[in-house]
């Protein structure tokens, strides 16, 4: 039948362009409509169907499945080097015994971590695939072969009577980590790594079941060849390949010498972590097959080729210890001391755990034997503990400490949340630098020129070490500091100056207090009115201020109940640190309760965020963007996109003047 032969050879052609040369044509959906429109005429019409039909890759034909196969050509091991020195002797004894007078070209390729194996043509046509085995004797297995689409079953082109084309068999990383997230989710055995899952695909003694799982193939050389002059060269042999339909590596290049070499495994793995499936190490071959035939073999590793590997990115070794460390806002995490192993290129002896849940999920304890992997630059994580080697006495569960290790203060682990935290705010060595910075900073008492690298050199020199100490700089102990003239001193005291005149809100969001935001500060100076109000009241008082749950209430109870907050509090208001008390309102009260505000564009006479400020200080909430619940968009010059969607949404609109308008008569005048 014509259109099904015209199908057929359309198809293989579009395999090749998307697995060889790795430039689809059509789309996928092209793909599978021609493969649809061949399965229906086979289906009409069975006396047309052809072993080698696109349609027949899952034949079902596990007769042969796994029988013995003695190869023709015995299939090589490689010797594997792991230094350069190693690389340098293997070049140079090539030379000697080549008597080469000039530096000996090389392919050099990927060495791909995966199964090897021979698939066998006869006239084109793919009749047998089997495993490397010990290199004289393999399984055959045919059926699974057949069904990887970067498997022609026809060679393209004038293909001889006889070609055995030998390669390698992987699974590409994406495909590994989408096969194990779904084993996850059923709760079944992952898979170790891709070489492991690619063998037991490979294996599988129904090749419905291999069908599906994403494997693929790359080529690089080949076995009993007949009919056919094989070319001088590795590098012509892999453009054989091409021509006859087979992949091979877009990354295979021919280098020169041994510095050629060198250079292409340095650039490789600096590019390892790239590449869509996994590779351990590079492979050279002298280009010249007559040379290669020269230098012959030792048992069955060749003189002529080499396998350069990359270190190995993942090792056994033990937890001696887990300590945990606080960071800049107070989250403390657990970190291993490992038994020190070489991964990935370095010594590993530390390794972070993240968090308790973490290590609770995998079950990871003091004295367990895990594998550390260290990929690329990648930070080494833990990838699991090795249950099986986990000694029956002698090792413990980690615990999370309850007081801080840095400051002694108690330590929390909210419900719902991961992390652990400690509760010292910046009486916190491991949290000064981070509190500072947060005090310091324009929505909180606004000092400026406090930045970043001022704070760090005054927490560095031991000059200030919470925010009260702040106020006692002076021209004299700043003039210590790099880059620091008198003019910049000035301007810093006279910022500090200025800074102590601020408002309650600005200075209940300074404290750092965890969960306590500008709004949350705002409704608690609202509903208290004054410091002494707010300090005075417990767990319970606070949590009757509107949007304060439990949570927000316990840790602001928490914080102004430690001695250290309030010597602290009470030394920033020695120093002048100042507000006026609030009138106290029901937050209903608020003239713009219950109102939601989103506001746009360039105002000019006042900050966006001023007006935000003013406008949640009248009981207004003010949102990031516009909804069906907005009840009014504020905009000035140059609005945007929200001014759009408020307009389709009939969301009231408000420019400068009218804000200025509504904020006036909602303030009353005693505010
Ligand atoms: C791999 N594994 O990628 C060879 N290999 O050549 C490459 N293995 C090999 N070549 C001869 N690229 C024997 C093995």
């Amino acid at each position: 039948m014509k259109r099904a032969d015209e199908l057929r050879r359309q198809l293989a052609a579009l395999n090749y362009r998307y697995y060889v040369l790795d430039d689809p044509e059509v789309p996928d959906a092209e793909y599978d409509r021609l493969m649809q429109e061949l399965r229906a005429l086979e289906a009409k019409h069975p006396e047309i169907v052809t072993p080698d039909s696109p349609t027949q890759r899952v034949s079902g034909a596990a007769a042969a499945q796994f029988g013995a196969v003695t190869h023709r050509v015995p299939m090589l091991s490689l010797r594997n080097a792991f230094s350069d020195e190693e690389v340098a002797d293997f070049d140079r004894r090539a030379r000697e015994r080549l008597a080469a007078t000039a530096e000996i070209d090389y392919m050099a390729e990927p060495k791909l971590d995966g199964l090897a194996v021979t698939l066998a043509y006869e006239h084109g046509r793919l009749v047998r695939a089997a495993t490397r085995g010990d290199g004289a004797t393999g399984e055959d297995v045919t059926a699974n072969v057949r069904t990887i689409r970067s498997v022609p079953l026809v060679l393209q082109a004038d293909a001889p009577r006889l070609f055995e084309a030998r390669g390698e068999v992987f699974m590409p990383l994406a495909g590994f980590r989408a096969m194990n997230d779904a084993a996850r989710q059923r709760g079944e055995k992952l898979f170790v790594n891709p070489r492991n899952a690619a063998a037991g695909a490979l294996r599988q003694v129904d090749a419905q079941v291999t069908a599906k799982r994403p494997l693929e193939v790359i080529f690089y050389a080949v076995g009993a060849v007949e009919g056919a002059l094989l070319p001088e060269r590795q590098s012509e042999l892999l453009a054989l390949l091409r021509h006859l339909g087979l992949r091979t590596s877009s990354e295979a290049q021919r280098v020169r010498g041994l510095a050629g070499c060198l250079e292409y495994y340095r650039k490789l793995a600096a590019r390892r972590a790239e590449l869509p499936y996994q590779i351990d190490g590079v492979v050279y071959k002298i280009d010249r097959r007559a040379d290669q035939e020269k230098l012959g073999f030792v048992s069955r590793e060749p003189r002529w080729a080499l396998a350069h590997k990359f270190p190995a990115q993942e090792e056994l070794t033990q937890i001696q210890n887990v300590e945990f460390q606080v960071g800049r806002t107070g989250t403390l995490t657990p970190v291993a001391r490992l038994t020190p192993v070489f991964v990935g290129g370095a010594t590993v002896s530390n390794v972070t755990l993240h968090n308790m849940d973490e290590i609770e999920r995998n079950d990871i304890r003091v004295g367990d034997t895990v594998v550390v992997r260290r990929a690329g630059d990648v930070i080494p994580e833990i990838v699991r503990v090795v249950l099986e080697r986990r000694p029956k006495k002698g090792t413990h569960p980690i615990e999370l400490p309850t007081h801080c290790p840095v400051c002694g203060s108690p330590v929390v682990r909210v419900a719902g949340e991961a992390a652990a935290r400690c509760t010292g705010g910046f009486t916190c060595r491991a949290q000064r630098q981070e509190a500072l910075r947060h005090f310091a900073s324009r929505r909180a008492l606004d000092i400026e020129g406090f930045g970043d690298k001022l704070i760090e050199q005054l927490v560095e020199q031991g000059l200030v070490s919470s925010p009260d100490e702040l106020y006692s700089l002076t021209a004299q102990s700043l003039a210590g500091l790099e880059r620091m003239g008198e003019k910049s001193a000035a301007n810093l005291l006279a910022a500090l100056s200025k800074s102590k005149a601020t408002t309650l809100p600005r200075f209940l969001f300074a404290l750092g207090i965890r969960d306590v935001g500008e709004a949350t500060a705002l409704a608690l100076a609202r509903h208290f009115g004054s410091l002494e109000r707010l300090m005075a009241a417990d767990a319970a008082a606070i949590q009757e201020v509107p949007d304060v749950g439990p949570v927000v209430a316990a840790s602001v109870a928490m914080f102004l109940a430690s001695p250290a907050h309030r010597k602290v509090i009470a030394r920033l208001r020695a120093h002048g640190v100042h507000w006026a008390d609030i009138e106290r309102t029901a937050a209903a009260a608020a003239p713009l309760a219950g109102m939601t505000f989103v506001v746009t564009g360039t105002l000019a006479s006042l900050s966006r965020e001023a007006a935000q400020e003013r406008l949640r200080s009248l009981g207004a909430r003010v949102s990031a963007s516009v909804s069906a619940k907005t009840t009014y968009l504020v905009h000035g010059a140059d609005p945007g996109s929200k001014l759009a969607k408020a307009t389709a949404l009939g969301v009231q609109l408000l420019d400068e003047a009218a804000l200025l308008e509504l904020l006036r008569s909602s303030t009353r005048p005693e505010d």
